[in-house]
């Protein structure tokens, strides 16, 4: 199967529950609004649909309240979903209903589990043009690294490992990819991505770096004007979206889906 790191045919979302108001979170500045983030998550699904892509909304899973961060216990390549073993010991159970429904989309022959002892994050693993790139982090360790390595390899692309420096959750917490070879990132991870062309996320706007190129859109969370114009400036579509709710619970534009061919 052709491979492109932003050109989808599909994306699957879940809904977020009441529950995400206990969300697992680095600093406590407040619990999501069930229904604020639930109106933030309808626009973020309505704005991947604009793209001419097929989303697939999952319902909420109220045992699990980080579940709308979807892009966790999952990695979709190359026409297969590969099920990841999440870092959080609360979020491990995520991988059951991710499992389910990327069976209903792929087929369960394109289904394959992570083995056991090691543990990766979704959020962690950034795919480009001819690469994945995965962060160790506290949610990600080298052991599972060594695992997905010996999955993703066979499927004919390479991985590479990067160190997330520990004040950032996850790797691409502080990076996105623009297109096959371009990455938008915070100036920390700056000197991960020897190869690639790197605009680097203006100081001050770094939450802006978790943002996701979707097709023809590059979506950027609203209230950074400094990097909404820069990308501008670089000729990207840029359209803004909201995500107070999620961010109160560490969450941003690429946890809340995952994107993929089919
Ligand atoms: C967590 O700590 O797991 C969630 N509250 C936020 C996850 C965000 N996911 C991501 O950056 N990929």
């Amino acid at each position: 199967m052709p491979h492109s790191s932003y050109k989808f045919t599909h994306a699957l979302c879940r809904q977020p529950g009441k529950s995400v108001a206990h969300g697992l979170r680095a600093v406590d500045g407040g619990d999501p609004v069930a229904q604020a983030f639930l109106d933030e998550h309808s626009a973020y699904v309505a704005a991947l649909r604009a793209t001419g892509a097929t989303v697939v909304v999952e319902p909420a899973q109220e045992d699990f309240p980080d579940s709308v961060f979807v892009e966790d216990p999952a990695l979709c390549i190359m026409g297969k979903a590969i099920i990841l073993r999440p870092g959080a010991p609360s979020r491990f159970g995520e991988r059951d209903g991710a499992r389910a429904a990327l069976a209903r989309i792929l087929g369960p022959d394109n289904i394959i589990d992570l083995p056991e002892g090691g543990l990766v994050d979704g959020g962690d693993i950034l795919v480009s043009g001819h690469e994945v790139l995965v962060g160790l982090s506290a949610r990600t360790n080298q052991a599972g690294v060594d695992l997905l390595r010996g999955i993703v390899e066979p499927l004919g692309l390479a991985l590479r490992v990067v160190n997330t420096p520990a004040h950032i959750l996850h790797f691409k917490t502080g990076c996105a990819i623009l297109d096959d070879t371009t990455i938008f990132a915070v100036q920390d991870l700056a000197g991960c991505f020897p190869g690639y062309r790197t605009i680097t996320c203006p100081a001050g706007e770094e939450p802006a770096a978790n943002l996701i190129r979707f097709n023809d859109k590059v979506f950027c969370a609203k209230g950074f004007p400094k990097t909404r114009a820069l990308l501008e400036t670089e000729g990207y579509n840029v359209a803004t979206l909201s995500v107070t709710e999620a961010a109160k619970v560490d969450g941003g534009l690429s946890c809340m889906s995952l994107r993929f061919s089919v």
